[in-house]
């Protein structure tokens, strides 16, 4: 059975569980097949956030997008409208699977994200093995680094080795 890799759930009417297959079937108009021409220094193929946010059938009180990394217990929650037209979900490296390395196996990506710290979508909020959207009317569980220390401390452990 195909893994699923990532589930979209909260204020939607149909929840979601996806694979890497389901992913790419999105209809073309919402793959990204190459995000390297959103950002140079990003690599992989993406499906925008609205393409999911249409497969789950969105309802429209929603207003925050949650997203869930359970591997190491990073969220971030940010306001739907500030996404809606720009985040993408990046999910496959050549063909295959998205490595970790990469943040795999999906990785939450908008371009001209703010600097880390600065705005409810900064460079922190590019959530790394997301496993889970969440949809909802109030904003949701956010845990990014409030404060300088915080943040260095997080890019030491992010940073070091194994
Ligand atoms: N799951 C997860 N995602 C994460 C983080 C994390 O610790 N865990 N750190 C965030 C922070 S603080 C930043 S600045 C960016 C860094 O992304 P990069 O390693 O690709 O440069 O990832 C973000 N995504
Ligand atoms: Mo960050």
């Amino acid at each position: 059975m195909p893994e699923t890799i990532l589930r979209v759930e909260g204020e939607v009417g149909r929840p979601c569980e996806l694979t890497r297959e389901d992913l790419a079937r999105i209809d073309a108009a919402e793959q990204v097949t190459d995000v390297g021409r959103l950002d140079a220094k990003r690599k992989g193929a993406a499906v925008t956030l609205r393409g999911l946010l249409s497969l789950a059938n969105a309802s429209p009180e929603a207003r925050w997008l949650t997203l869930h990394a359970t591997a190491d217990d990073f969220h971030a929650s940010v306001p739907l409208e500030a996404v809606r037209d720009r985040g993408v979900l990046i999910y496959s490296l050549d063909g295959g699977e998205l490595p970790l390395s990469s943040g795999g196996p999906v990785r939450f990506y908008v371009p001209d994200h703010a600097a880390c710290q600065s705005a409810d979508v900064d460079e922190c909020a590019n959530v790394k093995f997301v496993d889970r959207l969440e949809l909802s009317r109030e904003r949701g569980f956010d845990n990014r680094p409030e404060d300088e220390d915080d943040h260095q401390a997080l890019h030491e452990k992010q940073d070091a080795p194994g």
